[in-house]
């Protein structure tokens, strides 16, 4: 039998949950224009669209939300939040913030000028809307090996250096508002970045006068993978190991919707920078809020500045990524190819190699997504060529280098005998690919088509 990190909690309180018939998920699934996000959260058996305010928070988080102190400005949760920052980032400053894409829309215009470039390993969907809302363009320069899903790497969400100079040089360094490194990397599969990447990003953007910010929302998975996989950091631990890659940057937003372990919420962190600080403070009041409560309530903040503790947990941690790792092995062990090694919040499924019929754009991980729903009750995620759209000159289908299906795991929410019925579901599936058939627009979005688009199986 396989060793597997048991759960370092018991359950106090349960959600039932339970599978639709068949016949019912047909229909479901019909109505939803055979677009799982179309779909209500009481048709779907276990959700896997995503591990962002998923979670389940702890009793004491819990208790937490009990001594919300509602005051319009100076809330005592404010100040435990902006004290836990400290704690764990060593940040003078924090700004909360409703979630993550409110810290993006409050910060980056004030470092961005028209036309100029941010640099990040890769922005996700969000981050890229901010920078070009702020009339910014976005380059991605993720290391090669994150594209080719069956090589190990043990850092791939790395940001080419040497590319990154390369940029530098062509466009100069006065034409980069800023570089973010997203800490795991999500979009190329949840994988981690080393702390020597920080650290010689790092070096090389103070070679050139440019800021390093973090896109934060996965900190605590990134600081476990490199405790695990990096030399020197072994007996190290992860608050230590915390401090050490924000020590790099000068500030970071933060989906705390994620590692934070709570519904909703998000922060703007700042190193030490004053005036940085107060232009932010003062853009966060017609957007957000009063800059000592941004966008949340009092119990809000208390239940993150607990959440943030316990995010940094060594065991949870270790039981936490197990989990992902647990349903990834089941699924190599089927010989469904998955993007390895596992990241951290999920498992990414290649559709482009397991369905190789079906072309891009007919999408092949959404036809994948469905046919799991269909089988198990199980929803995924589409990240392919439906979420990335057309070209907005050309308006072709954009192909994206990877159709994955992403099967998002919240936070201590499900048991690995979920993980079971998902890994079972999808190894079916498998088993009867060649059936599948593409899917054709019914209605299709102009913008971030794929939340509201409606599709149809192509009938031959
Ligand atoms: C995820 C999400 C949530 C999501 C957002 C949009 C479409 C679909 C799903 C959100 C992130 C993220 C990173 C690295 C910023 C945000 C935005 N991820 N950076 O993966 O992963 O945060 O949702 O709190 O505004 O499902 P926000």
């Amino acid at each position: 039998m396989k060793k597997v990190k048991p759960e370092p909690f018991k359950i106090k309180m349960v959600e039932p949950i339970s599978k639709i018939s068949r016949k019912k998920r047909e229909e479901a699934l019909k109505r939803a224009g055979y677009n799982l996000f179309s779909l209500n959260s009481d048709e779907v058996y276990i959700d896997l669209l995503t591990d962002s305010g998923t979670g389940a928070m702890s009793d004491n988080q819990w208790a937490g939300i009990m001594s919300g102190d509602e005051s319009y400005a100076g809330s005592n949760n404010f100040h435990n939040l902006s004290n836990t920052v400290k704690e764990v980032f060593d940040y003078d400053y924090t700004i909360p913030t409703h979630q993550g894409r409110g810290a993006e829309q409050v910060l980056f215009p004030i470092l961005l000028d028209e036309g100029q470039f941010a640099i990040s390993n890769m922005h996700f969907d969000t981050t890229k809307a901010h920078v070009e809302l702020s009339k910014g363009r976005a380059v991605n320069l993720v290391i090669d090996e994150s594209r080719d899903t069956s090589k190990y790497h043990p850092f791939k969400g790395n940001l080419d250096l040497e590319k990154t100079k390369e940029f530098i040089n062509e466009k100069g360094a006065d034409n980069i508002g800023f570089i973010i490194i997203t800490i795991t990397c999500n979009s190329a599969g949840g994988q981690p970045v080393s702390m020597k990447n920080i650290k010689e990003t790092s070096k090389l953007a103070k070679k050139y006068g440019i800021k390093v910010f973090m896109d934060a929302a996965r900190f605590a998975e990134n600081a476990y993978f490199i405790k695990q996989r990096e030399d020197g950091y072994e007996n190290k631990t992860i608050k230590e190991i915390v401090k050490e890659m924000f020590s790099y940057a000068e500030g970071f937003t933060m989906s705390a919707k994620k590692d934070g372990i709570v519904n909703m919420g998000g922060i703007i962190g700042i190193k030490n920078n004053k005036e940085l600080y107060t232009k932010a403070r003062s853009r966060v009041v017609p957007l957000e809020g009063f800059p000592t409560y941004g966008g949340l309530s009092g119990r809000d903040m208390e239940a993150l500045a607990r959440g943030l503790k316990e995010g940094i947990d060594f065991d949870y941690l270790d039981y936490r990524i197990g989990q992902v790792k647990y349903l990834g092995e089941k699924l190599k062990e089927a010989e469904i190819p998955i993007q390895e090694p596992v990241g951290g919040h999920a498992v990414f499924v290649n559709a482009g190699k397991m369905l190789p019929h079906i072309p891009y754009d007919q999408f092949p991980a959404q036809v994948l997504g469905n046919a799991l729903y269909l089988e198990s009750g199980v929803r995924g995620v589409e990240v392919g060529s439906l979420l990335l759209g057309r070209d907005p000159e050309t308006k072709e289908n954009l192909k994206s280098p990877l159709e994955l299906l992403r099967l998002t795991i919240p936070r201590r929410v499900y048991t690995n005998n979920h993980m079971d019925v998902v890994a079972k579901g999808l190894i079916k599936v498998k088993d009867k690919v060649d059936q599948l058939k593409g899917l054709e627009f019914t209605y299709e979005p102009e913008v971030l088509r794929h939340f509201t688009a409606r599709l149809k199986p192509i009938k031959e």
